[in-house]
């Protein structure tokens, strides 16, 4: 009966163990009041020509009881940003956690959740490293409904098209990243919603 009781504790383990190595790190699940502007939640604008609304959806939902609802209509030689993190205009759009908090070497992906219309908008996610260059992946509205897209850090590129003048343009992915922005790409129009951002170890 003994040996039962160890092999069921040891089975107990072995699946705690599993669980925590499957866990990400939660940086943002976009729960409360999501307002922009200077004392935002989210840093968010758009500009010439293009236009982007961002609310809280309570009616899909990954996780949580709300989802980043992003209405947009971005044209050719426009531009748009939905940005979450540190060192951003909008005051209150840090993540849930800072940083420096974050032990990077237990993190090599960052993950988001994205609900789509198979509207073929292409999605640029942007992630600011510590020099404040920016690293870019995209992803296609190609599917119907939520679906994780999962990035290792290593397949971000460099932006070629834009940098901060503050860069450092290394070509250096410098950790720790400080931020990160999800912009959908002209011309595009239309609805996407965003939940559950994470860091993983792949
Ligand atoms: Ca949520
Ligand atoms: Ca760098």
């Amino acid at each position: 009966m003994k040996k039962i009781v160890f092999s069921i504790t040891g089975v107990l383990m072995l699946a705690a163990i599993c669980f925590a190595q499957d866990k990400g790190l939660l940086l943002d699940d976009f729960e409360g009041a999501l307002s922009g502007g200077p004392d935002g939640t989210v840093d968010f604008g758009a500009g010439n020509g293009s236009s982007l609304e961002v609310t809280a959806a309570a009616d899909i939902v990954h996780s949580g009881k709300q989802s980043l609802k992003a209405n947009f209509d971005a044209v050719t030689g426009g531009y748009m940003y939905i940005a979450k993190g540190f060192g951003l205009d909008a005051k209150n759009s840090a993540w849930l956690v800072k940083p420096q908090d974050i032990d990077w070497k237990k993190y090599n992906a960052i993950s988001f959740y994205m609900f789509g219309a198979d509207t073929k908008t292409k999605v640029a996610i942007d992630i600011k490293d510590n020099g404040n260059e920016m690293w870019r992946f995209m992803v296609t509205d190609d599917f119907k409904g939520w679906k994780k897209t999962v990035i290792p850090f290593k397949d971000f590129f460099v932006r070629g098209d834009w940098q901060p003048d503050n860069a450092d343009k290394n070509a250096v992915l410098d950790l720790p990243i400080k931020s990160y922005q999800l912009e959908p790409l002209p011309p595009a129009k239309g609805t996407l919603y965003f939940d559950q951002v994470e860091l993983e170890q792949l």
